[in-house]
């Protein structure tokens, strides 16, 4: 995949957004310049069957219309219905190979949290890792243990070329350090989706990562 699409991956559902009402947020974030987005459709309050679907339709238009791609996470057989650009599953959500079969020509990320999880996501096919937590964060309940940035650094040092992004905690403040340690990018829920101004929020992350890939 083009690294570039994960600089900065907006990432949510019903349950992040204040008003449960998460298609205003998108719309917003998408104006600010997010480059990926991810369905994340979990928690309190979340929507199921028909509800998730047509939820999730509506918020896939969205990013098509800014043709930002529409990942889905862990619901391998919505991705699949909704024809999504993508999939993203945990170490927990089944097997890495049978996922990227069922992908192929799509975008698979991984969530991981070390070296070995890492090397077994790229032998196994993924696009991209998802590495986390960089920072505490309320908004995931099973949370892992945190190791911050210096997990990235170590796959890298590991010789993983993959794209990377980091997730967990981040804001404006630490996003730069997270792609200096080497990730492509930021994935973030409460930064934009609980910002007061998700378009303003969004820009103000894309500079931060940018500053650092050199691209402004
Ligand atoms: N995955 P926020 S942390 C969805 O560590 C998710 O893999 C994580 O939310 C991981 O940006 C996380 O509000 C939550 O901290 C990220």
């Amino acid at each position: 995949m083009n690294k570039e699409l994960l600089k900065l991956y907006l990432v949510m559902g019903s349950s992040n957004c204040g008003s449960g009402e998460p298609l205003p947020v998108l719309e917003s974030a998408l104006k600010g310049g997010i480059t990926l987005f991810q369905f994340r459709e979990k928690g309190n309050g979340a929507r199921s069957g028909q509800g998730k679907i047509k939820l999730a339709h509506e918020m896939m238009s969205r990013c098509r219309s800014y043709g930002v791609p529409f990942i889905v996470n862990d619901d391998v057989e919505l991705a699949l219905t909704l024809e999504a650009d993508g999939v993203h599953i945990g170490q927990d959500d089944g097997s890495i190979i049978e996922t990227r079969k069922r992908f192929a020509g799509k975008v698979l990320g991984v969530s991981v949290h070390n070296v070995q999880e890492a090397h077994d996501a790229m032998k196994f096919g993924a696009d991209y890792l998802g590495v986390g937590p960089m920072y505490f964060t309320n908004t995931k309940s099973d949370l892992h243990e945190v190791k911050g940035p210096d997990v990235i650094k170590d796959i890298r040092a590991a010789g993983i070329t993959l794209p990377i992004v980091g997730i967990g905690g981040i804001d404006k403040e630490r996003a730069g350090i997270v792609v200096e340690s080497g990730a492509d990018g930021v994935a973030v829920i409460s930064a934009i989706s609980q910002a007061q101004c998700p378009t303003a929020a969004a820009r103000e992350l894309l500079y931060e990562v940018e500053k650092i890939l050199h691209i402004t």
